[in-house]
Protein backbone atom coordinates (compact mmCIF):
# COMPACT_ATOMS: atom_id res chain seq x y z
CA UNK A 1 0.00 0.00 0.00
CA UNK A 2 1.51 3.29 -1.17
CA UNK A 3 1.84 5.73 1.80
CA UNK A 4 -0.49 8.34 3.06
CA UNK A 5 0.81 11.71 3.53
CA UNK A 6 0.66 11.15 7.41
CA UNK A 7 2.45 8.35 6.93
CA UNK A 8 5.24 10.40 6.21
CA UNK A 9 7.87 10.02 9.19
CA UNK A 10 8.88 14.14 8.26
CA UNK A 11 5.34 14.86 9.39
CA UNK A 12 7.29 13.96 13.33
CA UNK A 13 10.19 15.83 12.80
CA UNK A 14 11.85 19.13 13.38
CA UNK A 15 15.15 20.11 11.41
CA UNK A 16 17.76 21.84 13.67
CA UNK A 17 20.18 23.64 11.46
CA UNK A 18 23.66 24.85 13.24
CA UNK A 19 24.81 27.98 11.45
CA UNK A 20 27.41 29.34 13.72
CA UNK A 21 30.16 28.30 12.21
CA UNK A 22 32.22 31.00 10.90
CA UNK A 23 33.32 29.33 7.59
CA UNK A 24 37.02 31.37 8.05
CA UNK A 25 38.71 29.72 5.29
CA UNK A 26 36.01 31.68 2.91
CA UNK A 27 38.50 34.73 4.22
CA UNK A 28 36.76 38.34 3.29
CA UNK A 29 33.58 36.63 2.52
CA UNK A 30 33.08 35.57 6.21
CA UNK A 31 34.44 39.24 7.36
CA UNK A 32 30.73 40.55 7.93
CA UNK A 33 28.47 37.43 7.64
CA UNK A 34 28.36 33.82 8.43
CA UNK A 35 29.19 31.18 5.77
CA UNK A 36 25.81 29.89 6.15
CA UNK A 37 25.10 33.43 4.70
CA UNK A 38 27.31 33.41 1.58
CA UNK A 39 25.82 33.74 -1.24
CA UNK A 40 25.63 30.95 -4.10
CA UNK A 41 24.22 29.99 -7.17
CA UNK A 42 22.81 33.16 -8.29
CA UNK A 43 19.83 33.99 -6.11
CA UNK A 44 20.38 31.70 -2.96
CA UNK A 45 22.23 31.63 -0.02
CA UNK A 46 24.50 28.28 1.16
CA UNK A 47 21.64 28.17 3.77
CA UNK A 48 18.57 28.14 1.61
CA UNK A 49 20.41 24.20 0.72
CA UNK A 50 20.26 22.54 4.04
CA UNK A 51 16.66 24.71 4.87
CA UNK A 52 14.77 23.38 1.20
CA UNK A 53 15.82 20.00 1.79
CA UNK A 54 14.14 19.90 5.11
CA UNK A 55 11.05 21.48 3.40
CA UNK A 56 10.93 18.96 0.25
CA UNK A 57 11.10 16.51 2.49
CA UNK A 58 8.25 17.32 4.28
CA UNK A 59 9.61 18.47 7.19
CA UNK A 60 7.76 21.75 8.74
CA UNK A 61 9.10 22.48 12.32
CA UNK A 62 13.12 24.02 11.89
CA UNK A 63 15.25 25.75 14.17
CA UNK A 64 18.36 27.41 13.21
CA UNK A 65 21.40 27.97 15.59
CA UNK A 66 23.45 31.22 14.91
CA UNK A 67 26.24 32.52 16.39
CA UNK A 68 29.10 34.05 14.27
CA UNK A 69 27.66 37.45 12.81
CA UNK A 70 24.56 36.43 12.35
CA UNK A 71 22.91 39.67 11.27
CA UNK A 72 22.89 38.99 7.58
CA UNK A 73 22.06 35.44 8.35
CA UNK A 74 19.21 36.14 10.51
CA UNK A 75 17.57 39.04 7.76
CA UNK A 76 17.79 36.63 5.31
CA UNK A 77 15.87 33.98 7.19
CA UNK A 78 13.27 36.33 8.28
CA UNK A 79 12.76 37.47 4.75
CA UNK A 80 12.95 34.55 2.45
CA UNK A 81 11.19 32.10 5.31
CA UNK A 82 8.41 34.08 6.49
CA UNK A 83 5.89 32.07 4.74
CA UNK A 84 6.10 28.97 7.42
CA UNK A 85 2.89 29.76 9.27
CA UNK A 86 2.22 28.64 12.98
CA UNK A 87 -1.19 29.05 12.61
CA UNK A 88 -0.65 26.08 9.67
CA UNK A 89 1.57 24.40 12.79
CA UNK A 90 4.94 25.12 10.21
CA UNK A 91 7.80 26.64 11.86
CA UNK A 92 11.09 28.49 11.53
CA UNK A 93 12.82 29.68 14.97
CA UNK A 94 16.29 31.28 14.90
CA UNK A 95 18.07 30.76 17.79
CA UNK A 96 20.77 32.87 18.61
CA UNK A 97 23.67 32.11 20.94
CA UNK A 98 24.00 33.99 23.98
CA UNK A 99 20.18 34.69 24.21
CA UNK A 100 19.11 31.62 26.14
CA UNK A 101 21.02 31.30 29.24
CA UNK A 102 21.41 33.45 32.45
CA UNK A 103 24.69 34.26 32.05
CA UNK A 104 26.43 35.29 29.08
CA UNK A 105 27.66 32.03 27.49
CA UNK A 106 28.09 31.19 23.74
CA UNK A 107 27.19 28.24 21.71
CA UNK A 108 29.85 25.71 23.43
CA UNK A 109 29.60 23.24 20.58
CA UNK A 110 27.31 21.90 18.42
CA UNK A 111 25.92 19.61 20.53
CA UNK A 112 25.67 22.53 23.09
CA UNK A 113 23.93 24.54 20.65
CA UNK A 114 21.23 21.94 20.53
CA UNK A 115 21.08 21.55 24.43
CA UNK A 116 20.54 25.20 25.19
CA UNK A 117 17.68 24.97 23.20
CA UNK A 118 16.04 21.77 24.63
CA UNK A 119 12.91 23.62 26.46
CA UNK A 120 11.77 24.87 22.70
CA UNK A 121 12.01 21.47 20.58
CA UNK A 122 10.18 19.78 23.44
CA UNK A 123 7.46 22.59 22.56
CA UNK A 124 7.57 20.91 19.06
CA UNK A 125 6.51 18.09 20.10
CA UNK A 126 8.59 16.14 17.85
CA UNK A 127 9.05 12.33 17.29
CA UNK A 128 12.70 12.66 15.57
CA UNK A 129 15.17 15.20 15.27
CA UNK A 130 17.24 15.57 12.19
CA UNK A 131 20.69 17.78 12.88
CA UNK A 132 22.31 19.48 9.60
CA UNK A 133 24.78 22.04 8.92
CA UNK A 134 23.59 24.78 7.27
CA UNK A 135 26.73 25.32 5.01
CA UNK A 136 26.61 22.67 2.24
CA UNK A 137 25.85 22.64 -1.32
CA UNK A 138 22.91 19.41 -2.09
CA UNK A 139 19.62 17.83 -2.50
CA UNK A 140 18.70 15.68 -0.03
CA UNK A 141 15.51 13.93 0.49
CA UNK A 142 15.45 13.32 3.98
CA UNK A 143 12.34 10.87 4.69
CA UNK A 144 14.70 8.16 3.23
CA UNK A 145 17.21 8.75 5.74
CA UNK A 146 14.63 8.70 8.32
CA UNK A 147 12.86 5.61 7.05
CA UNK A 148 16.25 3.70 7.57
CA UNK A 149 16.36 4.99 10.69
CA UNK A 150 13.30 3.89 12.08
CA UNK A 151 13.81 0.01 9.85
CA UNK A 152 17.39 -0.36 11.70
CA UNK A 153 15.69 0.61 15.11
CA UNK A 154 18.82 2.62 15.27
CA UNK A 155 20.13 5.29 18.15
CA UNK A 156 21.73 7.52 15.16
CA UNK A 157 21.77 7.61 11.85
CA UNK A 158 24.32 9.35 10.45
CA UNK A 159 24.68 10.71 6.83
CA UNK A 160 27.90 9.73 4.62
CA UNK A 161 30.05 9.63 1.44
CA UNK A 162 33.37 8.91 0.30
CA UNK A 163 36.16 11.36 0.15
CA UNK A 164 39.95 10.82 -1.03
CA UNK A 165 41.42 9.31 1.67
CA UNK A 166 43.90 12.29 2.09
CA UNK A 167 41.13 14.82 2.43
CA UNK A 168 39.04 12.81 5.25
CA UNK A 169 41.26 14.96 7.58
CA UNK A 170 38.42 17.37 7.84
CA UNK A 171 35.74 14.90 8.46
CA UNK A 172 34.48 12.36 11.08
CA UNK A 173 35.47 8.75 9.54
CA UNK A 174 34.34 6.03 10.23
CA UNK A 175 33.87 1.97 9.80
CA UNK A 176 30.63 0.08 9.13
CA UNK A 177 30.42 -4.17 9.02
CA UNK A 178 28.01 -5.46 6.02
CA UNK A 179 24.88 -3.96 7.82
CA UNK A 180 26.33 -0.67 7.53
CA UNK A 181 26.47 -0.87 11.62
CA UNK A 182 29.26 2.34 11.80
CA UNK A 183 31.99 0.19 14.11
CA UNK A 184 34.73 2.44 14.61
CA UNK A 185 34.42 6.76 13.91
CA UNK A 186 37.39 9.58 14.32
CA UNK A 187 36.48 12.74 14.61
CA UNK A 188 38.43 14.90 11.97
CA UNK A 189 41.99 11.97 12.17
CA UNK A 190 45.40 13.06 11.34
CA UNK A 191 45.67 9.49 9.01
CA UNK A 192 42.11 8.82 8.16
CA UNK A 193 41.97 5.02 7.85
CA UNK A 194 41.18 3.89 4.33
CA UNK A 195 38.19 1.72 3.34
CA UNK A 196 38.35 -1.99 3.52
CA UNK A 197 39.22 -2.95 -0.03
CA UNK A 198 39.22 0.69 -1.36
CA UNK A 199 42.15 2.27 0.62
CA UNK A 200 42.71 5.22 -1.44
CA UNK A 201 39.41 6.26 -0.30
CA UNK A 202 37.79 6.93 3.25
CA UNK A 203 33.90 6.85 4.99
CA UNK A 204 33.40 10.50 6.08
CA UNK A 205 30.53 11.53 7.86
CA UNK A 206 28.45 14.48 6.43
CA UNK A 207 27.32 16.17 9.75
CA UNK A 208 23.88 14.71 9.60
CA UNK A 209 22.20 13.09 12.15
CA UNK A 210 19.20 11.47 12.91
CA UNK A 211 17.99 10.91 16.48
CA UNK A 212 14.76 9.92 18.33
CA UNK A 213 14.31 12.83 20.23
CA UNK A 214 13.94 11.30 23.26
CA UNK A 215 17.16 9.48 22.92
CA UNK A 216 18.83 12.17 21.95
CA UNK A 217 17.53 14.81 25.07
CA UNK A 218 18.38 12.29 27.38
CA UNK A 219 22.24 12.24 26.00
CA UNK A 220 22.40 16.16 25.75
CA UNK A 221 21.57 16.13 29.36
CA UNK A 222 23.95 13.97 30.52
CA UNK A 223 26.75 15.75 28.33
CA UNK A 224 25.80 18.73 29.59
CA UNK A 225 26.73 17.59 33.05
CA UNK A 226 30.20 16.33 32.06
CA UNK A 227 33.06 18.84 32.30
CA UNK A 228 35.56 16.27 30.20
CA UNK A 229 33.09 17.14 27.04
CA UNK A 230 33.61 19.11 24.66
CA UNK A 231 29.93 18.92 23.93
CA UNK A 232 30.42 18.56 20.20
CA UNK A 233 28.54 16.08 18.04
CA UNK A 234 31.87 15.34 16.28
CA UNK A 235 33.67 14.48 18.89
CA UNK A 236 31.71 13.48 21.87
CA UNK A 237 28.23 12.31 21.25
CA UNK A 238 28.62 10.17 17.83
CA UNK A 239 31.67 8.30 19.08
CA UNK A 240 29.85 8.01 22.49
CA UNK A 241 26.93 6.22 20.52
CA UNK A 242 29.09 4.36 18.30
CA UNK A 243 30.16 2.64 21.31
CA UNK A 244 27.42 2.35 23.69
CA UNK A 245 24.50 2.29 21.53
CA UNK A 246 23.71 1.42 17.47
CA UNK A 247 25.03 4.27 15.14
CA UNK A 248 23.91 3.47 11.63
CA UNK A 249 25.48 4.81 7.99
CA UNK A 250 23.19 5.97 5.78
CA UNK A 251 25.19 6.30 2.16
CA UNK A 252 24.63 9.67 0.22
CA UNK A 253 25.05 7.19 -3.20
CA UNK A 254 21.88 5.28 -2.25
CA UNK A 255 19.90 8.27 -1.06
CA UNK A 256 20.84 9.87 -4.34
CA UNK A 257 20.08 6.97 -6.00
CA UNK A 258 16.47 6.05 -4.06
CA UNK A 259 15.41 9.89 -4.20
CA UNK A 260 16.35 10.28 -8.06
CA UNK A 261 17.33 13.72 -7.17
CA UNK A 262 21.02 13.46 -8.78
CA UNK A 263 22.20 11.31 -11.39
CA UNK A 264 25.95 11.90 -9.80
CA UNK A 265 25.83 12.88 -6.14
CA UNK A 266 26.38 16.11 -5.37
CA UNK A 267 27.67 17.66 -2.33
CA UNK A 268 30.13 20.68 -1.87
CA UNK A 269 31.87 22.58 1.12
CA UNK A 270 32.54 25.36 -0.52
CA UNK A 271 34.75 26.33 2.50
CA UNK A 272 37.46 28.20 0.32
CA UNK A 273 37.75 30.84 -2.35
CA UNK A 274 38.41 28.21 -4.77
CA UNK A 275 35.74 25.45 -3.81
CA UNK A 276 33.41 28.63 -3.87
CA UNK A 277 34.80 30.05 -7.26
CA UNK A 278 34.55 26.73 -8.81
CA UNK A 279 31.10 25.76 -7.46
CA UNK A 280 29.43 28.17 -8.48
CA UNK A 281 31.15 28.77 -12.13
CA UNK A 282 30.27 25.05 -12.44
CA UNK A 283 26.51 25.98 -12.78
CA UNK A 284 27.34 28.00 -16.10
CA UNK A 285 28.86 24.50 -17.88
CA UNK A 286 26.65 23.14 -20.51
CA UNK A 287 25.82 20.08 -17.94
CA UNK A 288 26.17 21.61 -14.71
CA UNK A 289 26.76 19.14 -11.89
CA UNK A 290 23.92 20.61 -9.52
CA UNK A 291 20.93 21.18 -11.26
CA UNK A 292 18.91 24.14 -9.90
CA UNK A 293 16.37 23.61 -12.58
CA UNK A 294 14.76 21.54 -10.80
CA UNK A 295 10.60 21.78 -10.47
CA UNK A 296 10.84 18.89 -7.92
CA UNK A 297 13.37 20.40 -5.69
CA UNK A 298 13.44 24.11 -5.50
CA UNK A 299 15.64 25.70 -3.69
CA UNK A 300 13.86 28.48 -1.73
CA UNK A 301 14.76 31.48 -0.83
CA UNK A 302 14.53 35.51 -0.41
CA UNK A 303 14.00 37.15 -4.06
CA UNK A 304 14.44 40.67 -3.87
CA UNK A 305 11.56 41.68 -6.51
CA UNK A 306 13.85 43.51 -9.44
CA UNK A 307 12.79 44.00 -12.99
CA UNK A 308 14.47 41.39 -15.79
CA UNK A 309 17.77 41.55 -16.55
CA UNK A 310 18.49 43.65 -19.29
CA UNK A 311 21.54 43.29 -22.54
CA UNK A 312 21.55 46.21 -24.43
CA UNK A 313 24.00 47.62 -27.16
CA UNK A 314 25.87 51.41 -26.32
CA UNK A 315 25.55 54.40 -28.57
CA UNK A 316 28.82 52.98 -30.10
CA UNK A 317 27.28 49.95 -31.48
CA UNK A 318 28.98 47.52 -28.91
CA UNK A 319 27.48 44.24 -28.17
CA UNK A 320 25.71 44.22 -24.71
CA UNK A 321 25.80 40.29 -24.66
CA UNK A 322 26.39 37.10 -21.82
CA UNK A 323 27.07 33.51 -22.87
CA UNK A 324 27.85 29.97 -21.07
CA UNK A 325 26.87 32.63 -18.26
CA UNK A 326 23.96 33.11 -15.39
CA UNK A 327 22.51 36.16 -14.52
CA UNK A 328 20.22 37.40 -12.05
CA UNK A 329 17.05 39.68 -12.26
CA UNK A 330 18.20 43.46 -11.73
CA UNK A 331 21.29 43.10 -14.15
CA UNK A 332 21.95 45.53 -16.99
CA UNK A 333 24.49 44.76 -19.27
CA UNK A 334 25.51 47.52 -21.33
CA UNK A 335 27.62 47.06 -24.15
CA UNK A 336 29.89 44.60 -22.09
CA UNK A 337 31.01 40.96 -22.72
CA UNK A 338 30.22 38.15 -20.16
CA UNK A 339 31.50 34.78 -20.30
CA UNK A 340 31.01 31.51 -18.48
CA UNK A 341 30.29 34.09 -15.50
CA UNK A 342 27.42 33.64 -12.34
CA UNK A 343 25.88 37.35 -12.14
CA UNK A 344 23.81 37.84 -8.96
CA UNK A 345 20.47 40.34 -8.56
CA UNK A 346 22.02 44.04 -10.04
CA UNK A 347 25.33 43.46 -11.16
CA UNK A 348 25.81 46.25 -13.76
CA UNK A 349 28.31 45.76 -16.27
CA UNK A 350 29.36 49.21 -18.31
CA UNK A 351 30.56 49.34 -21.90
CA UNK A 352 34.01 47.83 -23.08
CA UNK A 353 34.23 45.82 -20.38
CA UNK A 354 35.09 42.23 -20.40
CA UNK A 355 33.97 39.24 -17.74
CA UNK A 356 35.22 35.87 -18.01
CA UNK A 357 35.06 33.34 -15.19
CA UNK A 358 34.01 35.38 -12.88
CA UNK A 359 31.77 35.28 -9.97
CA UNK A 360 29.65 38.37 -9.05
CA UNK A 361 27.42 38.79 -5.87
CA UNK A 362 24.74 41.06 -5.64
CA UNK A 363 25.22 44.80 -6.86
CA UNK A 364 28.65 44.94 -8.32
CA UNK A 365 29.33 47.72 -10.61
CA UNK A 366 31.88 46.89 -13.20
CA UNK A 367 33.57 50.25 -14.54
CA UNK A 368 34.33 51.30 -18.19
CA UNK A 369 36.82 49.06 -20.13
CA UNK A 370 37.51 46.71 -16.86
CA UNK A 371 38.66 43.72 -18.13
CA UNK A 372 38.51 40.80 -15.79
CA UNK A 373 39.24 37.14 -14.99
CA UNK A 374 38.86 35.00 -12.45
CA UNK A 375 37.05 36.45 -9.76
CA UNK A 376 34.87 36.53 -7.06
CA UNK A 377 33.59 40.09 -6.43
CA UNK A 378 32.14 40.79 -3.24
CA UNK A 379 28.80 42.36 -2.72
CA UNK A 380 28.58 45.98 -4.18
CA UNK A 381 31.81 46.52 -4.80
CA UNK A 382 32.37 49.06 -7.70
CA UNK A 383 35.19 48.00 -10.26
CA UNK A 384 36.89 50.85 -10.96
CA UNK A 385 36.79 51.48 -14.95
CA UNK A 386 40.06 50.22 -16.61
CA UNK A 387 41.01 47.82 -14.10
CA UNK A 388 42.70 44.66 -15.30
CA UNK A 389 42.47 41.70 -12.95
CA UNK A 390 43.59 38.01 -13.82
CA UNK A 391 46.23 38.43 -16.31
CA UNK A 392 49.30 39.54 -14.06
CA UNK A 393 49.18 37.70 -10.27
CA UNK A 394 52.04 39.55 -8.92
CA UNK A 395 50.02 42.89 -9.58
CA UNK A 396 46.96 40.98 -8.59
CA UNK A 397 48.42 40.46 -5.23
CA UNK A 398 49.49 43.88 -4.31
CA UNK A 399 45.85 44.71 -3.74
CA UNK A 400 43.66 42.06 -3.99
CA UNK A 401 43.75 38.07 -2.66
CA UNK A 402 44.69 35.69 -4.73
CA UNK A 403 44.50 31.71 -4.04
CA UNK A 404 47.53 29.60 -5.08
CA UNK A 405 45.48 28.31 -7.97
CA UNK A 406 44.79 31.75 -9.17
CA UNK A 407 41.40 32.47 -8.46
CA UNK A 408 41.19 36.35 -7.37
CA UNK A 409 38.80 38.16 -4.44
CA UNK A 410 38.06 41.54 -4.70
CA UNK A 411 36.23 43.53 -1.53
CA UNK A 412 35.18 46.95 -0.88
CA UNK A 413 37.66 47.28 1.96
CA UNK A 414 40.85 45.88 -1.30
CA UNK A 415 39.42 48.26 -3.97
CA UNK A 416 39.43 51.22 -1.33
CA UNK A 417 42.95 50.61 -0.67
CA UNK A 418 43.93 50.80 -3.91
CA UNK A 419 42.22 53.64 -4.79
CA UNK A 420 43.82 55.72 -1.70
CA UNK A 421 47.25 54.36 -2.73
CA UNK A 422 46.70 56.24 -5.87
P1 LIG B 1 32.87 20.42 11.01
O1 LIG B 1 32.01 20.94 9.93
O2 LIG B 1 34.32 20.74 10.95
O3 LIG B 1 32.70 18.81 11.13
P2 LIG B 1 31.90 22.10 13.07
O4 LIG B 1 32.92 23.14 12.88
O5 LIG B 1 31.52 21.73 14.45
O6 LIG B 1 32.31 20.75 12.42
O7 LIG B 1 30.61 22.56 12.26
C1 LIG B 1 29.43 21.83 12.08
C2 LIG B 1 28.30 22.78 11.78
O8 LIG B 1 27.91 23.44 12.96
C3 LIG B 1 28.62 23.91 10.82
O9 LIG B 1 27.48 24.14 10.03
C4 LIG B 1 28.89 25.11 11.68
O10 LIG B 1 28.49 26.30 11.02
C5 LIG B 1 28.02 24.84 12.86
N1 LIG B 1 28.56 25.26 14.15
C6 LIG B 1 29.84 25.11 14.61
N2 LIG B 1 29.93 25.50 15.89
C7 LIG B 1 28.68 25.87 16.26
C8 LIG B 1 28.13 26.36 17.47
N3 LIG B 1 28.88 26.49 18.55
N4 LIG B 1 26.82 26.67 17.48
C9 LIG B 1 26.05 26.51 16.38
N5 LIG B 1 26.51 26.03 15.22
C10 LIG B 1 27.81 25.72 15.16
C11 LIG B 1 31.39 18.24 11.19
C12 LIG B 1 31.43 16.89 11.90
C13 LIG B 1 32.29 15.91 11.11
C14 LIG B 1 31.74 15.82 9.70
C15 LIG B 1 31.71 17.20 9.06
C16 LIG B 1 31.08 17.20 7.68
O11 LIG B 1 31.94 17.06 13.22
O12 LIG B 1 32.28 14.64 11.73
O13 LIG B 1 32.53 14.96 8.93
O14 LIG B 1 30.92 18.08 9.87
O15 LIG B 1 31.22 18.46 7.11
P1 LIG C 1 25.29 40.48 3.01
O1 LIG C 1 24.21 39.53 2.91
O2 LIG C 1 26.24 40.54 1.88
O3 LIG C 1 25.99 40.36 4.31
P2 LIG C 1 23.49 42.53 3.76
O4 LIG C 1 22.82 43.61 2.97
O5 LIG C 1 22.57 41.52 4.31
O6 LIG C 1 24.63 41.91 2.90
O7 LIG C 1 24.25 43.24 4.93
C1 LIG C 1 25.64 43.22 5.15
C2 LIG C 1 25.89 43.96 6.42
O8 LIG C 1 25.74 45.35 6.15
C3 LIG C 1 24.89 43.61 7.47
O9 LIG C 1 25.41 42.64 8.34
C4 LIG C 1 24.59 44.96 8.14
O10 LIG C 1 25.44 45.12 9.24
C5 LIG C 1 24.94 45.99 7.12
N1 LIG C 1 23.73 46.53 6.49
C6 LIG C 1 23.43 46.46 5.17
N2 LIG C 1 22.26 47.04 4.92
C7 LIG C 1 21.78 47.49 6.08
C8 LIG C 1 20.57 48.18 6.47
N3 LIG C 1 19.64 48.53 5.58
N4 LIG C 1 20.40 48.47 7.76
C9 LIG C 1 21.35 48.14 8.65
N5 LIG C 1 22.48 47.50 8.35
C10 LIG C 1 22.72 47.17 7.10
Amino acid sequence: MKPTPNDRLSNRTMAFVLAGGRGSRLKELTDNRAKPAVYFGGKTRIVDFALSNALNSGIRKMAIATQYKAHSLIRHCQRGWGFLRAERNEYLDILPASQRMDEEKWYLGTADAVAQNIDIIDSYDVEYIVVLAGDHIYKMDYEIMLQQHVNTDADVTIGCLTVPRMEATAFGVMHCDETDRITDFLEKPADPPGIPGDPDNALASMGIYVFKWSFLRELLINDMADDNSSHDFGHDIVPYVVKNGKAQAHRFLDSCVQSGLETEPYWRDVGTIDAFWQANIDLTKFTPPLDLYDNSWPIWTYAESVPPAKFIHNEEKRRGAAVSSMVSGGCIISGSEISESLLFTGVHSHSFSSLHQVVALPYVDVGREAKLSKCVIDRGVQIPDGLVVGQDPVEDAKWFRVTDSGVVLITKKMIAARAAAG
